[in-house]
């Protein structure tokens, strides 16, 4: 081992779960070894096999560092100015010729682990002002965000499980314990299982596989894909039908009309009707009713399986639903809304009617899907490239993203990708999406960058800050806010050269401004050069993160209070007000105790309550998911149900190449059950054809009884080794893309999220 010169401490970047890490650095600032931050007042000092790899994966030769332009002869590295001026000649021509709605933009998982795409992302797209807005939020976690819209008001007002006090956590679609937790950041997610079961509490987890977290708990109900509607409605039916509906603390804050609504709705989910469609014993769904509403502090938990699926935003909004019911919406041990230090869409204050929550302010020009979140679905771009007409994107620009791979239909998407007049990507590789760029911009070194999980600590599962200042000069290369920026001035007319920093301080003039406009808010009223003057001399994001620390609910509203009273776990203790500088003495986080109710300051419906039976939830139960309730489950033709999975040493597509993550036996694989394996005369090890209604491909097969029979499950994130690509160890272990079965044709209606569970495929022998 090399002699460390210096340690840091840094928040990893790579999942949601935010660990604290201890970084040696040696004299040429490289990662000699990583550990996980003991002090760490959020993670304690847990770590997993991808964080202790940041720095391999910072360090991978193969890695783009340097801006790359591609022509007839390839692909070279060029200079910044050389870049620019490519990225403003090709997005300009487009821009001339066939209007901004022609260029589309595509925004991948990355952005929400970097402050400067999360702060100036939307400068860009501003500038943009274009129609064609796609991210991966559509491949996953949309659906949650419209259930909470509808119920809440807003689509960030998303309440996660008290997972440190809860006495019986019920997980649909989720495996915690290989992706470390997904709108619920909580770093050793696992070490919070031990300690829920070591309390004394109990774990539930309905999922069609026996995952690594089903293995961890006291009950595991193997569900029939696509179906938790069905089981949520179930447990909804019961607890109307045994009178075990009790609201708690939510109840002044519903509109019993709206109870009766959802009663009506909830009549023909019986458990008999319910079992047969999820593959349960009813006994089970009405024992899950009666515990979720006998257990103090219950708690349903339901993600991505939940939500990439057919019915996924009326399963989101029934998680809720079932919390509301039983009690458990904004009390301790239930779900919770957190109290984020920096960047929260409702801080604490009095209540504040919104607007409404509203989606299809406009439609997508092929299939007129609505506009959800101000984006339109990822399963609609290859469409919305290969179609003519007018509008056609002939144009885009992906930051981050690798949606070849990533999402439903990949092999139209490549060719559409193919047929682009330009493309230019933010990125860190050159792999199956990047490789149809015309100019690929380099993010920088993760250590060069500042970090704070500004989207993860609104999901925290304790309120907590923590601020990662960039450890490295940055040197020859160019911060994730100057590339924004200077996209954001090209696509303006503003041209590559016009300065980024002019871009910077009008971004933070018009948010201090917004500020100060507030009524009633910590900067109402304040001079705005005083406020500036305060957050001189930062730029870029941080200056950004200064201004939502200091004028957030644990700021010091700029010189307002010196000091701020938190709670703790058995009280409350007093704190220096928050700033960046305060954080940066912090090197560990700074914590702000445990999660506290929150209602109602959190509604922001038109009402003021919590608005249970939207118009289109109600239309959606009636029209789909009822009828549902008899439909034959098994296409003829593709009688499998395919589901995906996550491994704890992969994450989507780009962990890939990166020797220790990869080593070992493939794990992407066709999970097939033995019954199954027996009836198609598929030996373990042998090779199979998976065909869906969009396409087929060839895997390895490995039998096992963790899946349900009739289903069959492939990770995602491979399918790598295509031409052109720069990942040497990837293609290597390449896989196959499961993406190329999933169709994109079908939708969940509401939220225009993609289904990549329950996809009906056949198997058969290769060969
Ligand atoms: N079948 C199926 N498909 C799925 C899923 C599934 O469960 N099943 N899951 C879905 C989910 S949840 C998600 S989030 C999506 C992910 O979809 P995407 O975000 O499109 O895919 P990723 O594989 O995360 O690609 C991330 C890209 O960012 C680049 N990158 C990494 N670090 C940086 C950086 O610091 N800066 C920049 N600029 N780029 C960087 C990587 O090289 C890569 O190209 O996939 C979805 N697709
Ligand atoms: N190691 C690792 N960690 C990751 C990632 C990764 O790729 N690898 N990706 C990150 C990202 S982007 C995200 S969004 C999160 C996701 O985090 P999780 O939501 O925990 O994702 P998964 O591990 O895919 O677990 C989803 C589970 O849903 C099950 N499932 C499939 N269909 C259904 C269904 O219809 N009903 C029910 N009840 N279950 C179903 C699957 O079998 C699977 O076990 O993970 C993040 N963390
Ligand atoms: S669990 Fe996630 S945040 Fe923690 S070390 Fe692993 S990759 Fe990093
Ligand atoms: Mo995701």
């Amino acid at each position: 081992m090399v002699d460390a010169e210096r340690v840091v401490y840094r928040t990893c970047p790579l999942c949601e779960a935010s660990c604290g890490l201890e970084l040696h650095l040696d004299a040429r600032d490289r990662v000699v070894l990583v550990r996980g931050d003991r002090d760490d007042v959020f993670s304690g000092g847990f770590l997993c096999p991808k964080g202790a790899a940041l720095g391999r994966l910072d360090a991978d030769p193969d890695r783009v560092r340097a801006p790359m332009l591609r022509d007839a002869d390839g692909w070279r590295e060029v200079s910044w100015p050389e870049a620019w001026a490519r990225v403003a000649e090709g997005l300009g021509r487009v821009i001339r010729q066939h209007g901004r709605e022609s260029v589309g933009a595509y925004l991948g998982n990355p952005n929400v682990h970097t402050l400067s795409s999360i702060v100036f992302g939307r400068v860009f797209l501003r500038a943009l002002a274009t129609p064609q807005v796609f991210s991966a939020s559509t491949v996953d976690q949309m659906p949650k965000h419209v259930s909470s819209g509808f119920l809440f008001g807003g689509g960030f007002t998303v309440p996660v499980p008290d997972l440190d006090r809860t006495e019986l956590l019920l997980v649909l679609g989720a495996n915690p314990i290989e992706s470390n937790g997904s709108l619920c950041t909580a770093p050793d997610f696992p070490g919070r299982l031990d300690r829920l079961r070591a309390r004394g509490g109990r774990l539930v987890v309905v999922d069609p596989r026996r995952t690594k977290t089903a293995e961890r708990a006291d009950l595991h109900l193997p569900i029939v894909p696509g179906t938790d509607a069905h089981l949520l409605f179930g447990i909804v039916h019961t607890l109307f039908a045994e009178s075990r509906v009790d609201l708690g603390v939510a109840a002044p804050f519903v509109a019993s009309a709206d109870l009766e609504v959802l009663r009506e709705l909830a009549a023909p989910f019986t458990p008999d009707a319910v079992a047969a469609v999820c593959g349960i014993d009813a006994a089970d769904v009405v024992a899950l009713a009666r515990d979720l509403a006998a257990t103090e502090r219950s708690v349903v938990y339901g993600r991505i399986g939940t939500c990439v699926q057919e019915f996924g935003t009326l399963s989101s909004w029934l998680v809720d639903v079932v919390n509301l019911l039983v009690g458990s919406l904004d009390r301790p041990g239930g779900a919770m809304f957190t109290t984020a230090a920096a960047g929260s869409a409702t801080p604490p204050g009095p209540a504040r009617p919104g607007r409404g929550y509203r989606t299809g302010r406009r439609y997508s020009r092929v299939r007129g899907a609505p506009e959800v979140q101000g984006e339109l679905p990822v399963a609609a771009l290859a469409e919305e490239i290969d179609t003519p007409g007018t509008g056609r994107i002939r144009a885009l620009v992906s930051i981050a993203g690798n949606p070849v791979v990533s999402t439903p239909d990949g092999a139209r998407l490549d060719a559409a990708l193919a047929s682009l007049d330009f493309m230019v990507a933010v990125d860190v590789y050159v792999n199956e999406t990047t490789r149809h760029a015309d100019v690929i911009l380099p993010s920088p070194s993760l250590l060069a960058k500042g970090h704070y999980d500004l989207s993860l600590l609104q999901l925290a599962v304790r309120n907590v800050a923590n601020w990662s200042p960039p450890v490295t000069a940055v040197d020859d290369t160019v911060d994730d806010a100057e590339i924004l920026l200077r996209l954001a001035s090209i696509v303006s007319g503003l041209g590559p050269d016009a300065n980024p920093a002019v871009l910077d301080d009008l971004t933070v003039a018009t948010l201090v401004d917004e500020a100060i406009a507030r009524d009633g808010g910590p900067l109402a009223g304040r001079d705005r050069e005083d406020v500036l003057a305060a957050l001189a001399p930062r730029r870029g994001s941080a200056r950004v993160l200064d201004l939502m620390l200091r004028s957030g609910p644990y700021g010091d509203h700029f010189g307002r209070r010196a000091t701020v009273e938190v709670p703790t776990d058995d009280g409350t203790r007093e704190i220096p007000a928050l700033t960046l500088d305060e954080l940066e003495r912090h090197p560990h986080g700074i914590d702000l105790g445990p999660l506290q109710p929150r209602l109602p300051s959190v509604l922001r419906t038109p009402s003021g309550a919590i608005e249970l039976c939207r118009d289109e939830i109600v239309a959606d139960v009636r029209d789909r998911l009822v009828p549902s309730l008899t439909r034959s489950a098994v296409d003829a033709g593709h009688p499998f149900l395919l589901v995906g999975r996550r491994d704890l040493r992969s994450n989507n597509s780009w962990m890939h190449n990166v020797e220790v993550l990869v080593k070992g036996r493939s794990r992407c694989t066709l999970h097939l059950h033995p019954d199954d394996a027996a009836d198609l005369g598929i030996a373990d090890g042998s090779v199979a054809r998976v065909r869906s209604r969009v396409g087929s491909l060839e895997v390895p097969v490995e039998v096992t009884d963790a899946v349900r029979p009739g289903v069959v499950s492939i990770p995602h994130g491979w399918g790598h080794g295509l031409p052109g690509t720069r990942q040497r160890v990837a293609d290597a272990h390449a896989g196959v893309n499961v993406n190329l079965l999933t169709d994109g044709a079908v939708l969940d209606p509401l939220s225009g999220n993609a289904v990549l569970a329950g996809v009906p495929v056949a198997v058969e022998a290769s060969g």
